[in-house]
């Protein structure tokens, strides 16, 4: 699961860093720290009784490293003007309470960014799926392939755009994808925004 969930994550992030470009006043390189940690209570808050993770990813997008023993990592050559974003990288066994990425401030030469993972029993199940869609468009063959995504049960669905034709078109696309049963994720293309019109 953690290789394919890893690809996702990363796409994710080069979507967003697409998407965001920041103003062309970025500056120099920044330190990025912080720390992944078992959140046993859920509510995304590290308590002195929650340990932290060794051996999680954390990337910037351009560079990966490692979080040591006591969950902690260094990120120390971030450049705000490729890396938008600080993400976490889900082992296989856990999931994220909130957010898994963090902005990248681009006026601060140091900043921290922590990501709370709790347990997640289903993500070390070997049959183990999630759906990727891209260009739905909300087409007359969609509910055919909806049915085939219910099919195989995955744990979630992820659409990555175009998910209509026009802005005019979400009230159908909402109607239909209702029908997912699993958590449906969507990430726009150029067809869902308004310079599609
Ligand atoms: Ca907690």
């Amino acid at each position: 699961m953690s290789s394919r969930l890893s690809g996702y994550l990363f796409l994710g992030s080069l979507v967003l860093s697409c998407l965001l470009p920041l103003s062309a006043t970025s500056v120099q390189a920044a330190i990025v720290t912080g720390c992944v940690f078992h959140d046993a209570n859920g509510n995304g808050q590290r308590e002195p009784t929650e340990s932290g993770i060794e051996g999680v990813i954390v990337s910037d997008g351009v560079d990966s490293v490692l979080t040591g023993s006591d969950g902690s990592y260094v990120l120390p050559n971030t450049d705000p003007e490729w890396s938008h974003f600080v993400f976490v990288v889900s082992p296989t066994g856990y999931k994220c309470v909130g957010k898994f990425y963090r902005r990248v401030q681009s006026d601060v030469k140091e900043s921290s960014a922590d990501f709370a993972l709790a347990p997640a029993p289903e993500s070390v199940d070997p049959d183990f799926s999630f759906a990727h869609t891209a260009d739905l468009h909300v087409t007359s063959g969609l509910l055919d392939d909806l049915k085939v995504i219910e099919g195989f049960k995955p744990a979630f669905t992820i659409a990555t755009g175009d998910l209509v034709d026009s802005r005019t078109g979400y009230p159908r696309h909402v109607e239909v994808m209702r029908r997912i049963s699993a958590p449906l994720y969507n990430a726009h293309g150029n067809h869902d925004l308004p310079v599609a019109d």
